[in-house]
C-alpha cells in the first residue's frame, strides 16, 4: 500500500509494508491546481504500482470526497475530488483520512493501544485535532469529528484579525498555526517573518515573538481544558511543525499550569513525530481492509 500525508505545506508519501514505512519522500504543496497534478504525476514515477493509496489529508472528508473548513489554506482543494485523482494516478482504489485523525489513530497503536480516550493536536499549517474515544477513531458521520482549530479561542490574536477562514470568529487556528504566528508577527513588527522565524524571536526574548508564542500557548491550553472538561481524555498528544518545535511543549504546560488541576490533561510530544499522519493512515488502511 502506498500512504501520503497531505498537509498544507508539505505532502509526505511512503509504501507501507508489514505495518511499518519504506522508502519515505517529501515534496512541498503546491499553491496552485496545475503545481499539485504536476507533483502527483513526480509522486506516481516514485511509486509505481501499489495495490492500494491511503491519505491523510488537511480538510473534512468522508472517505471519498474533500471539503475545506479553513477555505484559505488551500485554494482549490473545496469541493476537489481527490480519492478520484488519486485513484486515476496510481490505477488503484484509494481512500482518504482527515491528517489529524489520521496521527491521532497512529499515536493511539504508538502507545499500545493503551490511552483509551487521546487527542492528537496538530499545530501546522492550520491547527487539527484528532480523537480516539473508547479505543475507536472518531471521525464523525461528516468527518468532522476532532476539528478544534476551529472552537473559538478565549482571546484574540494581537494582531484583531478576528475572522478565520472558515467563517467563524476567534478560532484557535488564528493564533496558533505557523500561519498565524507568521501573520501576527509580520504585521505587528512590519517585516515579513514567518514561524521558524518567530520562535527564533522567541528564544532570543525579541517582546513581540514572546507575546505571540506565549498567546498561541495559553490559547491551546484552554482549548485543551475545554477539551478535557467535554471528553475526559487521558493524554494529549502534540503534533505538526510548530507543535514539535523546540520549547513548544513546555510553553503549552506551563500555561496549562495556572489551570485548576482537573482540568490540567497530559500532554506529551507525539511519539511518531512528523510520522504521525503517515503511519496513522497505514494502520487505519490496514485495519479497515482486516474487517472486510
Ligand atoms: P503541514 O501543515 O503541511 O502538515 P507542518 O506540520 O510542517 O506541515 O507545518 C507547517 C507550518 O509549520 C508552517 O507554517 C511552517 O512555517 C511551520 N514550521 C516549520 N518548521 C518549523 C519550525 N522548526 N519551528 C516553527 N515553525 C515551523
Ligand atoms: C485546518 C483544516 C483541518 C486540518 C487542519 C490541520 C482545511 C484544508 N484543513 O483546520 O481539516 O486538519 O487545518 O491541517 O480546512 P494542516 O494542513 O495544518 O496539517
Ligand atoms: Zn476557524
Amino acid at each position: 500500500m502506498l500512504v501520503l500525508d497531505i498537509g498544507g505545506t508539505k505532502v509526505a508519501a511512503a509504501r507501507w509494508t508489514d505495518g511499518a514505512l519504506h522508502g519515505r519522500r517529501q515534496w512541498p504543496m503546491p499553491a496552485t491546481l496545475q503545481g499539485w497534478r504536476e507533483t502527483l504525476a513526480a509522486m506516481a514515477g516514485a511509486y509505481p504500482e501499489p495495490d492500494r493509496v491511503a491519505a491523510a489529508v488537511t480538510g473534512v472528508t468522508d472517505g471519498q470526497v474533500l471539503s475545506a473548513v479553513n477555505r484559505q489554506l488551500i485554494s482549490f482543494w473545496d469541493g476537489y475530488a481527490l480519492a478520484d485523482a488519486l485513484a486515476q494516478a496510481w490505477h488503484c482504489p484509494a481512500v482518504l483520512l482527515n491528517d489529524a485523525q489520521a496521527a491521532a489513530w497512529g499515536e493511539y497503536h504508538a502507545g499500545g493501544r493503551r490511552a483509551g480516550n487521546l487527542l492528537f493536536l496538530t499545530l501546522s499549517t492550520g491547527v487539527g485535532g484528532g480523537l480516539v474515544l473508547d479505543g475507536r477513531l472518531r471521525t464523525g458521520p461528516r468527518g468532522l469529528a476532532g476539528h478544534i482549530g476551529h472552537v473559538s479561542a478565549t482571546c484574540a490574536p494581537p494582531d484583531d484579525t478576528h475572522l478565520c477562514g472558515c467563517g467563524r470568529p476567534d478560532c484557535l487556528e488564528t493564533l496558533a498555526s505557523g500561519t498565524a504566528l507568521a501573520r501576527q508577527a509580520s504585521q505587528l513588527s512590519g517585516r515579513p517573518l514567518d514561524a521558524p522565524a518567530v520562535f527564533a524571536g522567541w528564544q532570543a526574548g525579541d517582546p513581540v515573538c514572546v507575546r505571540l508564542v506565549t498567546a498561541a500557548a495559553q490559547a491551546v491550553a484552554q482549548e485543551l481544558a475545554n477539551a478535557h472538561a467535554l471528553l475526559d481524555l487521558d493524554e494529549v498528544r502534540l503534533g505538526g511543525s510548530v507543535g514539535l518545535a523546540d520549547g513548544m511543549l513546555a510553553a503549552v504546560t506551563l500555561a496549562q499550569s495556572a489551570l485548576p488541576a482537573l482540568f490540567r490533561v497530559p500532554v506529551a510530544a507525539a511519539r511518531l513525530g512528523a510520522d504521525a499522519g503517515l503511519i496513522g493512515v497505514g494502520h487505519w488502511a490496514s485495519d479497515r481492509l482486516a474487517a472486510g
